[in-house]
């Protein structure tokens, strides 16, 4: 008798019984949220200071209880639309630099969200118990999260392992997630206080300081991950290559970026769009800049963020 086969049919008839008393657990669990409908039409749930749609909820709980944190992970931890695509990229080539020759760079052949996948878009999205050791091919492990710090589970908060998060103008935010929107139709605060609090967990970028040097901050991103560049690696250039490989233009007419879709469905293609600074100015009519800066003022009050509004003029947004 095949002991293996059995054990295997008696996993999958296990699970398949979990997510179904799960899926009834969810659905009582719905009903007590707050609900509104969202930008697409569909229902958003609140939970913990955050709207969801259901899919992405039921995966966000499950990535909460079952997620097992080890100390080296690391976490590109991102609010939408501010840099997560390119921040993959970056992270990932300088993290497993020196684990593949350099002409052959996995960005190359796979998106950055195929290298960097997202616990509750992606990996715990249709499966309660992904499988997170053939999914990480390289080490320390590298995952991406939209989860504000404060929602993320204990066992990562409790670990060592680092975060790594951008945040970006929340004008070119509204934009970018606005034409986002509108294709898909057709067919900071708290980590900032965590970074300040524990650098040596979270390193806290702007999209807008990335753009404007983004060699400086790729020595910074090394150093945190406990990669340093070496002297050889700088007089190679090796930085220079982990920018341009990563750079917008060069990403975007990649094939592999060019077609295909995110297993969310969302096209490779529409995860690049302008990658400008202040494109904003190019949407939004004087009264929606007054509404939106009075707004930013109002949220950032207090916060010590500031935000740079274009790339060519000192117009910064915040509180200093
Ligand atoms: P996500 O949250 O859906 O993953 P995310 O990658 O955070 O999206 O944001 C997409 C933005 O980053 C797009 O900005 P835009 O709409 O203003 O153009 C996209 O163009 C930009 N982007 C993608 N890749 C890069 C890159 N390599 N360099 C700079 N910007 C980039």
């Amino acid at each position: 008798m095949d002991t293996a086969k059995i054990s295997k049919a008696e996993m999958v008839s296990k699970s398949h019984d979990m997510e179904s008393s799960w899926d009834d657990d969810l659905k009582k669990l719905l009903q007590t949220f707050p609900k509104e409908k969202g930008w697409l039409g569909s229902d958003l749930y609140f939970y913990r200071g955050f709207w969801y749609p259901s899919l992405i909820l039921k995966a966000f709980i499950s990535f909460q209880k079952h997620f097992q944190a080890f100390n080296s992970d690391i976490i590109v931890a991102t609010f939408p639309k501010c840099g997560t695509t390119w921040l993959k990229a970056l992270t990932f080539s300088t993290l497993y630099r020196n684990q593949f020759p350099w002409d052959e760079n996995p960005l190359l052949a796979f998106g950055p969200h195929r290298l960097v996948r997202f616990f509750e878009h992606d990996l715990y999205l249709n499966n309660t118990f992904p499988d997170l050791q053939n999914v990480c091919v390289y080490q320390p492990r590298l995952f991406s999260t939209h989860v504000s710090y404060g929602s993320l589970p204990t066992s990562i908060k409790d670990s060592g392992c680092k975060f790594v998060y951008i945040c970006r103008n929340p004008m070119d935010m509204f934009i970018s997630l606005w034409q986002f929107m509108a294709k898909i139709q057709d067919k900071n605060q708290e980590s900032l206080s965590a970074s300040q609090e524990n650098p040596n967990k979270i390193l806290f970028l702007k999209y807008e300081d990335l753009k404007e040097d983004t060699g400086y901050h790729l020595k910074n991103l090394a150093m945190f991950l406990g990669v340093p560049f070496t002297d050889d690696e700088e007089k190679q250039g090796v930085i220079e290559k982990i920018v341009k490989i990563c750079g917008f233009e060069n990403l975007k007419e990649l094939e592999v970026n060019k077609k295909g879709a995110h297993t969310s469905g969302v096209p490779h293609a529409d995860f690049f769009r302008k990658g400008e600074v202040g494109d904003w100015s190019n949407y939004l009519t004087p009264f929606m800049i007054e509404c939106l800066e009075k707004l930013i003022q109002e949220k950032l009050n207090g916060s010590g963020l500031t935000f740079k509004l274009s790339s060519k003029t000192s117009n910064n947004i915040g509180t200093a």
